[in-house]
């Protein structure tokens, strides 16, 4: 990304805030795992969408006041004995080539305190004038949860009780739910790769395999081609276990005669694909298969062709769910439409971005601009059945585009694909 795009963000959140005021954002902290090992750092992605910085111990500080408009930008400074262990991290230079900060607005965590200190001490600085303080409050469930803007509240309360604290959260997200075309073409490299993946696990599939030894064909593969993370824990999910949403066990064996789902993507830069194929694992449907299959084929096709500016997101789950009842009346399954939360029991979307389930105000309607998914599925526990069919589509002036549509999902093409590709048939 260039850093065009983030001094193209800030400034639109600038518009979005009231002057004069602060902002403080973080780019989080690393979270110890066990021993002397920290998880894998996630940088948080209000933060990475202001600013680019896909590192630990970064603030952000933002300054409204009329027409001035700054950025700051507080960084660690290296310490050489550490930089002999982990390596270098970001030298002024590269954050502000980065994040378009100017140089200057580049300073060590360190003088943090004291520069916050000038901004709402009117007594003893001449910009000490601040009053109102924007922190990015993310609402949490999970008990104990907590980050570093809600604990930096907590300081802001106790030394200047005279600022008031407000929460930028939904502006940023309400910025994020709009993609511009460059946040566009990283997601298209994610589906691409993604595209390759689904394709490498056609290929390998194979009966007598477990699910966990398939996925690491994916994994492999979305390494291989650009050190790409997958989006989120890949769901393989054979037979029966289709049927359970959010399966992540990946252990089972892969039977002849069964399906196969996928629910999988990867990040380009923090942007990721959400993607769900469905296929036989000896590359042939079953008739049944081949019916249940077509019906949410078929329902995600026409959710396709039925997104457009203005449709609301209650609107788009109902259309879905009136299709799929009508499918399951034909299949056999059900009598009347109430019955339908038997087999299909999640919504039919949701907005992508930075995360893969990307925040959004779901008030507001489907616009241009967005990228959701369009995701219909059908879970028969009985037959040993579960069906996804999840695309992503970039919502346009007067419908929307699939951005991906060459990842194949139609029974000929897949059959046909693995009869030529498959390493084992
Ligand atoms: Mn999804």
């Amino acid at each position: 990304m260039q850093k065009s795009f983030f001094i193209k963000t800030r400034k639109n959140f600038f518009k979005k805030i009231e002057s004069p005021s602060v902002t403080v954002l973080f780019s989080g902290r690393p979270i110890q795992r066990t021993a002397d090992q920290e998880y894998p750092f996630e940088v948080n992605r209000n933060f990475y969408y202001l600013t680019g910085i896909n590192q630990a111990q970064v603030i952000l500080v933002l300054i409204k006041n009329n027409n001035l408009q700054e950025a700051h930008l507080f960084i660690e400074e290296n310490d050489p004995v550490l930089v002999k262990w982990v390596g270098k991290k970001l030298e002024p230079v590269e954050a502000s080539k980065i994040s378009g900060i100017e140089l200057e607005n580049i300073h060590f965590l360190s003088s943090f305190d004291s520069f916050m200190f000038k901004l709402f001490n009117s007594t003893r600085s001449p910009q000490g004038t601040y009053k109102v303080l924007y922190l990015d409050l993310e609402q949490r469930e999970l008990p104990g949860y907590t980050n570093q803007a809600l604990e930096y509240s907590e300081v802001i309360r106790k030394k200047y009780p005279a600022v008031v604290i407000k929460n930028c959260y939904e502006d940023i997200i309400h910025l994020r739910m709009y993609k511009h075309p460059e946040e566009v073409a990283l997601m298209r490299e994610s589906i691409e790769t993604t595209k390759g993946g689904i394709e490498e696990l056609m290929r390998s599939s194979v009966p007598g395999l477990l699910e966990y030894q398939l996925e690491a064909y994916f994994n492999l593969w979305i390494k291989y081609h650009g050190n790409k993370k997958p989006s989120f824990e890949t769901i393989v999910a054979s037979g029966k276990n289709a049927t359970i949403l959010h399966y992540v066990n990946n252990d089972d064996v892969l039977k002849d005669k069964d399906l196969i789902l996928f629910d999988l993507g990867c990040q380009t830069e923090c942007y990721v694909s959400d993607i769900t194929r469905t296929f036989p694992i000896n590359g042939k449907f079953t008739k049944r298969q081949k019916e249940i299959y077509n019906v949410v084929l078929d329902v995600n096709k026409k959710c396709i062709e039925f997104l457009k500016p203005g449709i609301t997101w209650d609107e788009y789950n109902n259309y879905a769910k009136k299709l799929l009842s009508e499918g399951c009346k034909k299949l056999g399954l059900i009598k009347e439409d109430s019955e339908l939360s038997k087999y299909y029991y999640h919504s039919i979307g949701h907005s992508v971005g930075l995360d893969t389930h990307d925040p959004a105000l779901y008030q507001y309607p489907i616009d241009e601009g967005m990228v959701i998914t369009v995701e219909p599925g059908l879970y028969i526990e009985e037959e040993g059945i579960g069906i996804r069919i999840e695309d992503n589509v970039l919502i346009t002036k007067d419908g929307c585009i699939n951005l991906s549509k060459d990842i194949i999902k139609e029974v000929d093409e897949i059959e046909q694909f693995m009869k030529e590709n498959n390493k084992f048939i």
